[in-house]
């Protein structure tokens, strides 16, 4: 614990070094030095930024994303709206002190920085090297996580409800839609320790007296058609889902890690959950298929701006492969959820399953041009 820790503080800290010292390269006409801070879907970059307290400094503000975005600097600048391509920028002079930097719309999503007056900015060297769109890919990737992890733990505390209640209907119900954001962060599930097992194992995985979490209650719901008796299960359903959003803001994760973790997951979905054996008593496998894929498609976008530099055609390549899985699922949506997955034939399986392994494929091809850590 105390190692990750470090790592995370070192990182934050080499980050702020950099920029630092980028933003004493570049200089204006009339001396004031400048910082350009790009504004992306849904992130900052640079995230942190550091300057000489007490000198005008020049920031420019760019939106490279597709969204409008509503910026500010808490105490420096007013609330300022960016176009998609729009630029603007503020002479500032900061104290010896942070700013908050955030964007109005997206604050929540964790799409917050800060700008600090601190002494010595510019004239420190970086200790390492750092790309930056990287380093806020793996920050934003976090976010995406801890929002999914945010959301599993209220819609388990709603499917657990149900079971309290003893409501079969609702309860079979809510099982397929609340594993969805469980489901979307499985590429970094190997990072989980046992929570993983003990949140998700299916039956004969491991010891039968051990068993536990959302398979463990689908039998009770779908094989023996009850919602009493599971006390022991649910109670702890709810404490790990809570464990699980409290460990994933501090889980190291690197980029290999995460976009390794992705192809390992759509492998596994086109090779073995493709047969159905992960809801073999409530079929609503589509439901983890999609959010697979979903939550592996969100992996690779928070790289956008690092692939997209090295290789605008493979991105491309692999957001086009990504939408004919989403092709290939949608005749099986129904309502606000999925048809019974035993209602599919093998040939219908077989088109998922191509469609899943052709995006893995080329995903897998990605990984080498990312930074191991
Ligand atoms: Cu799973």
């Amino acid at each position: 614990m105390r190692f990750l820790r470090y790592g995370v503080f070192f990182t934050c800290l080499a980050l702020s070094l950099f920029v630092a010292a980028c933003g004493q390269a570049s200089q204006t006409p009339n001396g004031n030095s400048a910082v350009t801070i790009n504004v992306h879907d849904n992130y900052f970059d640079p995230k942190n930024v550091s300057v000489a307290p007490g000198k005008p400094v020049e920031v420019t503000f760019i939106n490279k994303g597709s969204n409008v975005h509503i910026i500010e600097i808490l105490g420096l600048t007013a609330e300022t709206t960016l176009q998609p391509g729009g630029k603007v920028t503020f002479t500032l002079t900061p104290q010896e002190r942070s700013y908050k930097m955030y964007d109005e719309l997206y604050v929540s999503q964790g799409m917050v920085g800060a700008f600090s007056g601190a002494k010595n900015a510019g004239q420190t060297q970086a200790t390492a090297t750092p790309v930056p769109s990287v380093q806020n890919a793996v920050a934003a990737y976090r976010d995406y996580v801890e929002g999914q992890t945010s959301d599993l733990v209220t819609s388990a505390q709603s499917f657990v409800d149900a079971i309290n209640a003893g409501d079969l209907q609702k309860s079979r119900d809510l099982y397929g839609k609340t594993r969805i954001f469980y489901e979307r962060i499985e590429p970094i599930a190997e990072s989980l320790g046992d929570l993983d097992p003990r949140l998700d194992a299916r039956e004969g995985d491991g010891p039968a007296n051990q068993w536990t979490g959302f398979h463990r209650i689908e039998k009770a719901l779908w094989v023996e058609n009850t919602t009493t008796g599971l006390d022991k299960y649910t109670t702890q359903l709810i404490s790990d889902v809570k464990t699980l959003q409290q460990q994933v803001k501090t889980i190291k994760l690197s980029p290999t890690d995460i976009i390794d973790g992705s192809v390992e997951l759509l492998n596994e979905a086109s090779h073995s959950k493709i047969t159905g054996e992960e809801d073999r008593y409530s079929h609503t496998d589509l439901y983890d298929l999609a959010a697979n894929v979903e939550g592996s498609q969100a992996a690779f976008i928070v790289f956008k701006d690092f692939l997209t530099q090295k290789n605008p055609a493979q991105y491309q390549d692999i957001q086009t492969k990504f939408q004919q899985v989403e092709s290939a699922l949608r005749p099986f949506r129904s309502g606000d959820g999925f048809v019974d997955y035993s209602k599919l034939t093998d040939n219908d399986k077989h088109t998922i399953a191509n469609a899943i392994n052709t995006v893995a494929e080329a995903l897998s091809k990605v990984a080498v041009n990312l930074p191991q850590s």
